[in-house]
């Protein structure tokens, strides 16, 4: 097929456009806009325990990781799913900034799971460590501050080796943290009313409606169904005025530049506002008419539906991204139909959002260099993979210090979007690729997730705070992620700090690992005394204090380059951190 382009001159092109290798993948799934969207449903907390030290409340939760089953095609048997509560995308947390919680999570499936909170500065015990695994039987109790910015958080599996069919199979689900700031804005809201979140994945099934798995492909599983919150191709309806869309791709290998078209008539694509990223508020809206979004990013929405009263509005998705299979319908995902009544809206989209909090500029100096690759047919980092336990600790970040990291994609065709665990980091610069661009809504406020489409360099910028620590970086393309694109950087302990907490340096410390499920660990008194032990210890209570520390020490110290520097494959290769156990299994 042979279609006309224009250039980025303007200039017309005639450019190759190649077919479709095969309509369907897997079964062909024929029910386009036919079925309503689902929202997944709120969790609730089993109990509020207080924190012994702060006074405040710790909200206590149970979520049980269940075999389930769901009907997918009307004409064929149900899929065989695994999930949080037994549903898929699991329930939504609602989460007020300051209420500290504690998510028991118990595994009553066959496959051990980790459980990491995407967006959270967990402290490593409690940040899913890919090792750090819960098998059937075992539960674990994961401590989460929610002290941070206003922000679409998600939980997913991260367990080593199997993340992708994990995540797949139905473990990924939001987790909402609201704060008074942003509620000030009088944005659309009211979750599943106004505020409205859409878990996109991609999958792919068998013919009698089960699930392809994931298992034994090395590359990618790009899936001919989209769904959205579970459902393929749904319909949602929605009345004539705003809403608040939460975006968030839930797939294991597929990137998204999604637009808004009329259903029927005019086929441009539709302007709309998007007011937050990974980490919540931008400093104000960026209006454009399509969006990037790939694997565990974020970004938040304002599309206002009031001149499309009683009309089909299509939210579609580009063909060729990155270097992504399409199929027959991967270029549509859902369609809003827009109810003919006319409302009253007083919500509003202010020009001026957020003070988003950037990290002090660091300087131009590159402190750590990345190579994402393909190396044999491997996927690797600076050619280490997870495995390499001797040497994958690929970076020592002094706690407290800012620090440019260069996250280059030198694996021919490939993309990947890289998520560095524990820090927000700004976006700086992107060179090759999509013409050198950061978009407008990468670049004003601040992510954990960067997408490296083909041959492109990103640098990113964090404060590598408040805590110290070891801590996962990697592609989330989970299928390149299982298969040792994966590594960690240290956050160093400060030994002349002077401040004195309790060390949640090792992800794999002993008392925070996995226990077996018995009647006794769950009783309230059991409960209420392991929470109290837990929040004794003080991992989170002194954050602003923390922070005031770090500033102050450095304020005094120098820094010292202590990791390896650009380019040093050789260096990185022979790095240990000597005495962190995480680095000797
Ligand atoms: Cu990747």
């Amino acid at each position: 097929m042979i279609a006309s382009l224009f250039g980025p001159l303007g200039l017309a092109i005639l450019s190759a456009v190649p077919a479709l290798a095969k309509d369907w993948e897997g079964q062909a799934y024929t029910w386009l806009y036919q079925f309503p969207m689902p929202i997944p449903p709120v969790k609730s907390p089993a109990m509020t325990i207080t924190n012994p030290v702060t006074g405040g409340p710790i909200d206590y939760y149970e979520v049980y990781i269940n075999h389930f089953q769901q009907q997918i095609y009307p004409n064929k048997g149900p899929a065989d799913m695994v999930g949080y509560d037994g549903i898929a995308p699991g329930p939504t947390f609602l989460i007020e900034k300051g209420r500290e919680s504690v998510v028991r999570f118990v595994n009553n499936a066959t496959m051990a799971t980790s459980v990491h909170l995407h967006g959270s500065y967990s402290r490593a015990p409690w940040d899913g460590w890919a090792e750090d695994v819960t098998t059937s039987g075992q539960f674990k109790d994961y401590y989460y501050p929610n002290s941070q910015s206003a922000r679409f958080q998600w939980y997913h599996d991260h367990a080593i080796d199997h993340t992708a069919e994990n995540a797949y199979f139905g473990q990924a689900g939001g987790y909402i943290i609201h704060d008074p700031a942003e509620d000030a804005l009088n944005l659309p809201s009211g979750y599943g009313i106004y505020d409205i979140p859409l878990i996109l994945s991609a999958k792919q099934y068998k013919s009698n409606g089960k699930l392809f798995s994931p298992a034994s492909e090395t590359d990618s599983l790009y899936g001919d169904v989209i769904h959205v919150n579970g459902q393929p191709w749904p319909f949602f309806n929605v009345q004539p005025r705003k809403y608040r869309l939460r975006f968030l791709d839930a797939s294991i290998s597929r990137t998204f530049r999604l637009y808004f078209q009329r259903s029927t008539g005019s086929t441009a694509k539709i302007p709309f506002q998007v007011i937050a990223s990974d980490a919540g508020l931008l400093t104000g809206p960026v209006t454009t008419d399509n969006l990037y979004i790939s694997m565990a990013e974020r970004y938040e929405v304002v599309f206002d539906f009031s001149t499309f009263a009683g009309q089909n509005i299509t939210l579609r998705n580009y063909e060729d991204v990155g270097q992504d299979d399409d199929y027959l319908h991967t270029d549509k995902v859902m369609r809003f139909v827009v109810s003919s009544t006319p409302v009253t809206d007083t919500s509003v989209v202010p020009t001026a959002l957020a003070t988003v909090d950037f990290p002090t500029p660091a300087g131009p100096t590159v402190d750590h260099h990345f190579e994402f690759e393909r190396t044999n047919g491997e996927w690797r980092i600076n050619d280490i993979g997870f495995a390499d336990v001797a040497n994958r600790v690929l970076a020592n970040v002094p706690r407290g210090t800012v620090e440019l990291w260069e996250l280059e994609n030198s694996s021919g065709g490939w993309s990947h979007p890289i998520h560095i665990h524990l820090v927000d980091f700004k976006v700086l610069s992107r060179q090759n690729g999509r013409g050198n661009t950061v978009y407008a809504y990468e670049s004003q406020g601040l992510k954990d997730v960067v997408w490296l489409g083909p041959g492109e360099t990103v640098k990113v910028e964090a404060h590598y705070a408040p805590w110290d620590g070891v801590y996962m970086f990697h592609c989330h393309n989970l299928i390149h992620e299982d298969h040792e694109m994966m590594a960690a950087f240290n956050v160093t302990k400060l030994l002349d700090l002077g401040y004195a907490e309790t060390d949640f340096r090792d992800p794999m410390e002993g008392r925070w690992r996995a226990e077996a499920v018995t009647p006794a660990k769950f009783t309230p008194a059991a409960i209420t005394e392991k929470v109290q032990f837990m929040a004794n210890l003080q991992p989170y209570n002194n954050v602003d204090e923390v922070m005031e520390e770090l500033d102050d020490y450095w304020a005094t110290h120098k820094k010292r380059s202590v990791g390896p520097a650009k380019g040093d494959k050789v260096k990185a290769r022979r790095m240990r951190i000597e005495g962190n156990r995480v680095n000797m299994m």
